[in-house]
C-alpha cells in the first residue's frame, strides 16, 4: 500500500470513469475546451499514474449506434490495452441520458417503446460489462424524473423503475453472471427532480424489489452534498445495511449546481470523515473518482487532476491513521464518551429494569463532553499542525 508521500499503486484500488478524465470541458454555456481522449490512451495514462482500473458507460467506449462488427473491433482493441497494462474494469454502467430518445425518461419514460429500448440498451451494456470483467453495474437515472408533475405520477414511475431493475436482475441470473446492481441517487440535474433523490430513498426502494440482495448503492459525494446532507452519514448507513456496492468520489459545495470537482477540493472535512470511515471499516471495494478537471485545463491539467485526486485520498488516509495514533485525540474521545455508544442500552432485566431505575437528571444534564476540544484537535490534524 502507498503512503501519503509515495505514488499510488494498484493495491490502493483507485479507479476513474473514462468519462471523467475524458470530460471535454463542455458546460451549459460553452462548447468543449479539450480534445476527446482515446480510451486506450486513457488506460495507459492512468496505469502509469498508479490506478487500478477504469469504469465506463457503454457509449464511452463504443459510440452510440455502432454496428456489431465495429463494436467488437473497439472492444478487442480496448481489451488489448487492459491486458498490456493489467488495468481492470470493476464497474460499468449504461448511458440512458444523452440521446434525445431519453429526454422524457428511460426506464420511467411515459412511452412504453422508449422504456423497452432503454432495457435493450441496458442489457447490452450488462453484456459488455461482464465481457470486460465487471462485477458491478451502476444505474444512474439521470433522466428518470420530471419538471411537470402533472405529467408524471410518481408511484407509477416507481413501479416502472422497479420493473426495469427486476428484469435486469432476472437477466443477470439467467445468464449466470456474477453481477450486482448499484443504484446511484441524485436529487436533480439534468431533470428538475430525479427519482431516488438520496441514499435514503434508494435504500427504501431496494426493499420493494424482487431480488433485493442483488441491488445496492453507488452513492456520490456531490449528490448527497447537493441536498445539504452529510455524505459520510449516508455511506455509513449504506455500509450498516450491507448496501455499499460502489462509491463515487468527488467534491461539491452545497447549494450549487452539480460541480463534480476533484475529490477534496471542497469539503475537505467531509472528505476526511469519509476516508476515515472507508478505511476504519476495511472497505475492500473501489475508490472510484467521478469528477472532472476544471474547464480551464488542457491535457496536462487533466492528468494533474487525476494524480491529485489519488494523492488527496492518500493524504487523508494518512490523517485517519494519525487520528487513531494521537493520544490527545484518544483522550478527548474518552471525555466525549464515544465508547459508551458501542455499549448496548439494555441492562439485565430489560425495559422493566430501565423503568425501575432512578436517573440523576441534574448530573446528567450538567456534564460536559469536551467536544469543542475534540473538534479543534481534528482541525489541527487536518491543518497539518499535528
Ligand atoms: C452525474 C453522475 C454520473 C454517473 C454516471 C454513472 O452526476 O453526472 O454522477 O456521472 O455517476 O453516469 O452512471
Ligand atoms: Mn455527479
Ligand atoms: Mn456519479
Amino acid at each position: 500500500m502507498s503512503s501519503a508521500t509515495s505514488a499510488p499503486s494498484p493495491d490502493d484500488h483507485f479507479t476513474f470513469g473514462l468519462w471523467t478524465v475524458g470530460n471535454p470541458g463542455r458546460d451549459p454555456f460553452g462548447v468543449e475546451t479539450r480534445a476527446p481522449l482515446d480510451p486506450v490512451d486513457t488506460v495507459h495514462r492512468l496505469a502509469d499514474l498508479g490506478a487500478y482500473g477504469v469504469s465506463l458507460h457503454d457509449d464511452d467506449l463504443v459510440p452510440f449506434g455502432s454496428v456489431a462488427a465495429e463494436r467488437d473491433r473497439i472492444v478487442a482493441r480496448f481489451e488489448g490495452a487492459l491486458k498490456a497494462t493489467g488495468m481492470k474494469v470493476p464497474m460499468t454502467t449504461v448511458n440512458l441520458f444523452t440521446q434525445p430518445v431519453f429526454k422524457e425518461g428511460a426506464f420511467t419514460a411515459n412511452d412504453p417503446q422508449i422504456r423497452r429500448f432503454a432495457l435493450k440498451k441496458a442489457a447490452d451494456a450488462i453484456d459488455l460489462g461482464v465481457e470486460l470483467g465487471a462485477s458491478v453495474f451502476v444505474l444512474w437515472g439521470g433522466r428518470e424524473g420530471c419538471e411537470v408533475d402533472a405529467a408524471k405520477p410518481i408511484a407509477a414511475a416507481l413501479d416502472r423503475l422497479a420493473e426495469a431493475v427486476d428484469l435486469l436482475c432476472d437477466y443477470a441470473i439467467e445468464q449466470g453472471y456474477d453481477l450486482r446492481i448499484a443504484l446511484e441517487p441524485k436529487p436533480n440535474e439534468p431533470r428538475g427532480d430525479i427519482l431516488l433523490p438520496t441514499v435514503g430513498h434508494a435504500l427504501a426502494f431496494i426493499s420493494e424489489l424482487e431480488h433485493p440482495e442483488m441491488v445496492g448503492l453507488n452513492p456520490e459525494f456531490a449528490h448527497e452534498t447537493m441536498s445539504g446532507l452529510a455524505f459520510n452519514h449516508g455511506v455509513a448507513q449504506a455500509l450498516w445495511q450491507g448496501k455499499l456496492f460502489h462509491i463515487d468520489l468527488n467534491a461539491q459545495r452545497a447549494g450549487k449546481f452539480d460541480q463534480d470537482y476533484r475529490f477534496g477540493s471542497e469539503g475537505v472535512r467531509d472528505a476526511f470523515y469519509l476516508v476515515k470511515l472507508l478505511e476504519d471499516t476495511g472497505w475492500d471495494g473501489m475508490r472510484h473518482f467521478d469528477s472532472h478537471a476544471y474547464r480551464t485545463e488542457d491535457a496536462d491539467g487533466v492528468w494533474e487532476f487525476a494524480a491529485a485526486s489519488m494523492r488527496t485520498y492518500l493524504i487523508l488516509r494518512e490523517k485517519a491513521r494519525r487520528f487513531h495514533a494521537d493520544p490527545d485525540i484518544t483522550a478527548a474521545m474518552e471525555e466525549a464518551q464515544v465508547a459508551g455508544l458501542r455499549e448496548p442500552t439494555t441492562p439485565e432485566g430489560g425495559l422493566r429494569a430501565i423503568r425501575a431505575a432512578d436517573y440523576d437528571l441534574a448530573a446528567l444534564g450538567a456534564q460536559g463532553y469536551g467536544m469543542e476540544r475534540l473538534d479543534a484537535l481534528v482541525d489541527e490534524l487536518l491543518l497539518g499542525v499535528r
